[in-house]
């Protein structure tokens, strides 16, 4: 157990004794908690911390952190697109993707550590139910589309083959992910193959360059940002895990978008055979203010400046055909191989700078009151997953089609976008998309067919209901031996079983 001298003495070096203030009249249990907690800060460390904040806070507002003038949108040939491709292309690199997953070569990372502070749940954000006829969470379908991937591959190449699936956690999203997986038996994937791993945190720190204690005795810490994730790696031995196992390329996404394709075979495939370490998916923004980072180059190499540190300026520019000039829209989707994670953990890590977020950080007063800060009053410094892009030898974006696979989930229902009701609406209307281009047809409560409307997915349901697993389906393939010329009342749940009783009919 860390003596409370010892603390003292490294909180004198860091410059952060006050965090013992209330030491003296805390329970014992209480004492030891916090002693635990501040032991585990390296001194040095946490005196840079806290001095870099404060020095960071002190030059805000200052000018952009990205003036337009470093800027460029990406040059053309560092940009694939699933959509604009010819079918040929595209099939290439598919085929590409699924041999590397039949080879085993391919696991798929979930950055999972961040708090849902929008969304305003007190659960990590992968056991929401957005409210599917399935009551599936974003967890439960992300699972599914894992095993349906897995079993494509080995339809395809005829051997049994396994994508691990890693997840990132934090102290906030660790326990309650792990309960959540035992309880629901690892939506039937072998646990072997999950794992689990925590993110560090950092403390939260005042404008005067001293952490805050959110309780007498909490330091009010934070995670350090998705960017988090090569130190992480690093911790827990990660890479190794995955060298055993003999991965060499990891799709790294966010937890949030509804539409994720894991281990998407199409980008796997375009980023190994153009040899790029480095990838991110992107979508067409769609509109200036979108909170989705823009990859670009920043003094000639690629980068994503995130939606934070864009200028107003910036962000509405627009190229001669009207289009906006910077539009190709980060949707936290990555590839990495497993070569460039270790030189990132080995060499560059270090040279991350972090970034800046001010916030309301409630604290206690010095009477040990609890306050709930009516402005921000604290500094959370964060890295970010995509900073290293520009140490990537060879970068490629890959663009996709908003509507088959962007559909974040970061606000309550409160809010017009991005939020439970339009994360749900873009599931059931790219599912209803599928079912009528499987030749489905679609029936009201009184037998009369219902249009095959255009369908928009932000602002309301499709004309049927129509949700379809990930385990029969993963990106609407397959599915014309359930539905063609088949009609159906809404809503139709296209689960395994229904799947089974429909090809039992047709037979
Ligand atoms: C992220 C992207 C943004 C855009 C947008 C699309 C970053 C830094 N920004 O912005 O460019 O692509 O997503 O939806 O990637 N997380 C952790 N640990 C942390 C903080 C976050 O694991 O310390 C995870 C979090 O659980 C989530 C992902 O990182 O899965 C993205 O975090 P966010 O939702 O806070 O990012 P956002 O929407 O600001």
């Amino acid at each position: 157990m860390a003596s409370e001298r010892d603390v003292r003495a490294g909180l004198q070096r860091a410059g952060q004794e006050h965090l013992l203030r209330f030491c003296a009249e805390l329970a014992p249990g209480e004492r030891a908690g916090l002693l635990a907690e501040l032991a585990q800060l390296e001194p040095e460390a946490l005196r840079e911390h806290c001095q870099r904040a404060a020095a960071a806070c002190a030059r805000a507002p200052g000018p952009p952190p990205f003036p337009a003038a470093r800027l460029r949108p990406l040059p053309p040939e560092r940009v694939g697109s699933a959509s604009r491709a010819d079918p040929e292309a595209r099939r290439l690199w598919e085929e590409e993707g699924f041999r590397q997953i039949a080879l085993n070569k391919v696991a798929v990372l979930l950055l999972a550590g961040g708090q849902g502070t929008r969304l305003g749940v007190t659960y990590p954000k992968g056991m929401y139910r957005v409210g599917l006829p399935s009551q599936k969470t974003l967890y439960q379908l992300q699972a599914e589309r894992i095993r349906r991937v897995e079993q494509l591959a080995y339809e395809r190449h005829g051997s049994p083959c396994t994508v691990p699936w890693y997840i990132m956690t934090s102290e906030f999203t660790l326990g309650p992910t792990t309960e959540f997986f035992k309880e629901h038996n690892f939506f039937h994937l072998d646990p072997a193959n999950v794992v689990m791993f925590e993110q560090r945190l950092l403390p939260a720190v005042g404008f005067d360059g001293r952490a805050i204690l959110e309780r007498k005795d909490k330091v009010a810490m934070a995670p350090d940002g998705n960017g988090g994730l090569y130190r992480a790696l690093a911790d827990h031995q990660v890479l190794e895990d995955m060298a055993r196992r003999g991965v060499e390329f990891v799709h790294v996404y966010c937890v949030d978008n509804i539409l994720v394709k894991l281990a998407d075979p199409a980008f796997i495939g375009f980023c190994v055979l153009q040899g790029a370490d480095c990838g991110a998916k992107v979508v067409e923004k769609a509109y200036p203010e979108e909170p989705v980072g823009v990859v670009c180059q920043v003094d000639g190499l690629p980068q994503v400046v995130e939606y934070s540190e864009l200028s107003p300026e910036t962000a509405t520019l627009r190229a001669p055909g009207g289009k906006l000039l910077y539009s190709a829209g980060n949707i936290c989707n990555h590839f990495f191989t497993c070569s460039f994670l270790q030189t990132i953990c080995r060499e560059f890590e270090p040279l991350l700078t972090p970034h800046v977020a001010v916030k309301k950080v409630p604290y206690v007063d010095e009477e040990g009151n609890l306050v709930k800060p009516l402005k921000p009053n604290g500094i959370k410094m964060e890295k970010f997953v995509f900073d290293v892009i520009p140490f990537a030898k060879s970068f490629v974006a890959f663009e996709v089609l908003r509507e088959e696979e962007f559909a974040p989930l970061k606000n309550s229902d409160c809010a017009a976008r991005d939020s439970p009701s339009t994360t749900r609406q873009a599931l059931l209307a790219q599912h209803y998309r599928w079912a009528l281009r499987a030749g489905a047809c679609f029936l009201d409560a009184h037998g009369a067919r219902l249009p095959e409307l255009p369908c928009l997915p932000e602002t309301q349901d499709p004309p049927a209901i129509c949700e379809i697993s990930p385990l029969v389906s993963y990106s609407g393939e397959g599915l014309e031996v359930y539905l063609h010329k088949r009609e159906f009342q809404s809503p139709l749940v296209l689960d395994t079983d229904r799947a089974r009783a429909l090809l039992l009919q047709g037979s």
